[in-house]
């Protein structure tokens, strides 16, 4: 079977609107799934919902509603938003569809039989708000619990179970022979000090079903279900299973009813990107679950950092929130993903301004890329009636710069730095209007062949620009190929050689890509 490039992001707790957060992660997995497409590579990308747990239970009866009936309403909302978005994902998971009960169950009676689940008495404190048992260790020093726990309640309990213990060397091994698998770096170093520094406890699996019933019962004991992150996590092999990736039931022991192979192996998934509040559940407990599951590792996992608006916490209560459909309703999906990858690299925490926001727009959407691509076609137009010259390669090296440097970047996730490259051949261009003057060269007819030439230089820039923007902008990158008249979309990297556009050619008709707001 052939291996595909498997990439997902976090699943979404369906507990309220979709925000900031959502958007930049999803749109981050969006353009490493298109790029790679556009690099030749046969790509799969998921996203979906986290459907389960407390804290979708509570948000349903608060609105007075069955968790299945909010769950089903609210995942409508979420799926139109995935395409508000453009994402290219393949496939949506629900973490309440059969096929994902189906493996959460498989799984749990595989990691049972194999010895790694006991079942024993638990006493001691509980967060409700973060479903999550605490430890003295968890206690600052004034005796007092983070409040990001929320109510802190004592409680004795029955329950199954993980076993953690006894996993941490070959983890902490892993991590130091596999430097990529936890990127950026200090979110590795972050894993590894954890690792070393504490001592792994089990992990609690299970929730009584008389506290908690929206959730997946446990195989082996029907008065349970099972804990919200254990099934959460499943979901990143449910969907191979159910693609016909064999990889999974044979590990699991379970039949594959669907038919092998007809879709190409996933597993292992080559990335997962998440945000940097949950990198335990993935670097620890995820790689030790799929240990104990007999499944291989995934080779990365890409964590990005959270975004604050106007220097504070984004808060419903405090109404202090970035609301991206309201952003892209106003200034269009391109702004909104230029916007988000170009102000914040992989990695560190980002501050939404609006003023930045506007900044960005105005300099380097409506004055950067869409004034040059409007006044190269412009001119084509006016001077030689959209009809282009004969080739001329004066920026082909600067060109070629760009599309090597930002090929460079997208195979290493560097999103941001590849807007900057791309930029920098946006800025060299808009110069090479401004010293060539194209606008004096058409009022001297002995200057007829030089205005060929920087008209062709214009406008095979413009295409070019349109690939290497693609994966990005996706939306704009269509528009450019349109007003050149080129068919098809720009969405193969390798058609980014210079000299694509042929003598003779006809272009359509410009219009301004960004409109300027006077705000
Ligand atoms: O954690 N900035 O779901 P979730 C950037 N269901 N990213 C943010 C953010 C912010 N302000 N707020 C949230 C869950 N995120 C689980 C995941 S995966 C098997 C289960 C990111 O809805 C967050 O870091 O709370 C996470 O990656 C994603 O949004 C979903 O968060």
């Amino acid at each position: 079977m052939n291996k595909r490039f498997y990439i997902t992001t976090a699943i979404d707790y369906v507990n309220g609107q979709p925000h900031l957060g959502h958007a930049y992660e999803k749109v981050i997995a969006d353009v490493i799934a298109r790029s790679r497409r556009s690099l030749g590579q046969d790509v799969f990308f998921l996203t979906g919902l986290d459907e389960h747990g407390q804290k979708v239970q509570q948000a349903a009866l608060a609105e007075g509603k069955k968790p299945q009936v909010y769950c089903d309403e609210l995942a409508d909302v979420w799926e139109k938003f995935a395409k508000k978005l453009a994402l290219t994902n393949d496939d949506f998971i629900r973490t309440t569809q059969p096929r994902h009960k189906e493996i959460v169950q498989a799984s749990l009676a595989k990691v049972n039989a194999g010895g790694h689940v006991y079942k024993t008495t638990y006493e001691g404190f509980y967060s409700t708000k973060e479903e999550t048992f605490l430890t003295e260790k968890d206690r600052r020093p004034d005796g007092t619990f983070d409040p990001s726990y929320g109510e802190v309640i004592r409680l004795k309990e029955d329950n199954y179970f993980f076993k953690l213990k006894g996993e941490q060397q070959w983890l902490i091994d892993y991590l130091e022979a596999n430097p990529s698998f936890v990127q950026p770096d200090n979110r590795r170093n972050e894993v590894l000090g954890f690792l070393r520094n504490n001592e792994l406890e089990d992990l609690c699996i299970s929730r009584p079903v008389a506290r908690l019933n929206w959730g997946i019962p446990l195989p082996f004991d029907e008065n349970y279900v099972t804990y919200v992150w254990f099934d959460a996590l499943v979901n990143y092999i449910t969907v191979p299973a159910a693609q016909g990736d064999d990889t999974v039931p044979k590990a699991l022991g379970a039949a594959n009813s669907r038919s092998p192979a007809a879709n190409g192996q996933l597993w292992p998934a080559d990335v997962h990107v998440i945000g940097k509040d949950i990198l335990k559940f993935h670097a620890v407990y995820w790689p030790i679950m799929l240990k104990a599951l007999g499944l291989p590792l995934p080779k990365q996992i890409v964590v990005h950092g959270w975004w604050q608006k106007d220097g504070q916490k984004m808060s419903k209560t405090t109404g202090n929130v970035v609301d991206p459909i309201a952003v892209i309703d106003e200034w269009g999906l391109d702004a909104f993903r230029f916007y988000v990858l170009r102000e914040l690299d992989i990695g560190p925490d980002g501050n939404w301004t609006d003023a930045g926001f506007r900044a960005r727009y105005s300099a380097e959407l409506a004055n950067g890329l869409g004034n040059l691509v409007n006044r190269s076609l412009s001119m084509l137009k006016r001077y030689r009636n959209g009809v282009v010259p004969a080739r001329s390669d004066e920026l082909a090296a600067d060109a070629a710069k760009a599309v090597a440097e930002t090929r460079a970047n997208l195979e290493q996730h560097q999103l941001q730095s590849a807007l900057q490259t791309i930029w920098s051949l946006i800025t060299r261009a808009n110069q090479y209007v401004d010293q060539t003057a194209p606008f004096k060269l058409a009022k001297d007819p002995a200057q007829a062949k030089r205005l060929d030439e920087v008209l062709y230089n214009l406008a095979e820039t413009c295409r070019v620009l349109a690939v290497l923007l693609w994966p990005f902008l996706p939306g704009t990158a269509e528009k450019i190929y349109a007003q050149l008249g080129v068919k098809g979309a720009p969405e193969k990297f390798a058609s980014a050689n210079w000299g694509g556009l042929a003598e003779g050619h006809s272009i359509g008709e410009p219009a301004p890509l960004f409109p300027r707001k006077d705000v």
